[in-house]
């Protein structure tokens, strides 16, 4: 995994590939999203699903303007001529009723088959049609979605703790996420899961995302990349012009982060008042 300490220029890269933004959530880092769009230009740009998490903006909207500057980069890219593909995932499934679509320059589609420069075929879905967990009790669905909740309020008060101290991010609800062996074992069956998906469609890969958990691997001959998150990681995949695939972790420079700190500090000491009302 390359983790990029923001080049001052821009790169380009054939494709790109992001998911689980989960914009109306009070955790996805968009500050770092934006960054991360600005050094990026890419010829497509491949959209894999939870970039929107309608579930959380129906219990409460919370959509502040860096939630817009998202939305609107993106939109200005597609309009420089970027191809943009949406793919849903199940935080915005509402889009999933519009396949085919276009808006402002995206296309919807479930799935895609990605052919990469050195002729490589990926599969590209969200991944959460394999979560059985999701697809047949949304009740614990959204109970897991409440104990996610509670391990992000720790890690918004870590991070601000650690970056008073003048400490790099660190995530405590990926650490702790991965500590559980229950998460490993998870993550794996999914993977597998995953895998033999695209070995079905005799493809050479599958992207997805979904588990928030970024890597790129060879699970039995099948190119396994999972695109990561915008909520604790920052990662995203991009394919160079040969066809090579990359996986980056995206952290800001501390200038640069200090710059942008002020905003995101007000919204995450909202998000924790909030929290402990909610607890109340
Ligand atoms: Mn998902």
């Amino acid at each position: 995994m390359t983790v990029h300490n923001a080049a001052s220029n821009v790169r380009r890269v054939r494709t790109l590939f992001l998911s689980d933004v989960h914009l109306g959530s009070k955790a996805a880092k968009t500050d770092f999203l934006l960054d991360f769009l600005r050094c990026h230009e890419a010829a497509t740009i491949v959209l894999v699903g939870d970039i929107v998490d309608g579930w959380r903006l129906k219990r409460s909207w919370y959509w502040p303007q860096n939630c817009n500057d998202v939305v609107q980069k993106l939109l200005r890219k597609a309009r420089k001529g970027a191809r943009i593909v949406y793919i849903p995932g199940n935080h915005d499934e509402f889009l999933r009723d519009f396949p085919g679509v276009h808006f402002g320059g995206i296309e919807v589609a479930r799935q895609i088959v990605h052919e990469a420069a050195d002729g490589k075929r990926y599969l590209v879905l969200h991944g959460d049609e394999f979560d059985v967990v999701v697809r047949n009790a949304r009740l614990l669905a959204y109970l897991g979605d409440w104990a996610y909740d509670a391990a992000i309020v720790v890690n918004i008060a870590l991070a601000a703790i650690r970056r008073r101290l003048g400490l790099p991010y660190w995530s405590f609800s990926a650490w702790a996420k991965l500590q559980v062996k229950h998460a490993v074992n998870f993550i794996g069956a999914f993977q597998n899961v995953v895998a033999e998906e695209a070995r079905k469609h005799g493809a050479d890969g599958v992207i997805c995302g979904h588990i928030h958990h970024a890597v790129i691997e060879d699970i039995d001959g099948i190119r396994y990349i999972n695109t990561g998150d915008w909520v604790e990681s920052c990662t995203a995949v991009v394919e160079h012009w040969d066809g090579t695939m990359e996986l980056i972790t995206w952290q800001m420079p501390a200038a640069r982060a200090a710059a942008v700190a002020a905003l995101p500090r007000q919204a995450e000491k909202a998000a924790l008042s909030d929290k402990a009302q909610e607890a109340a």
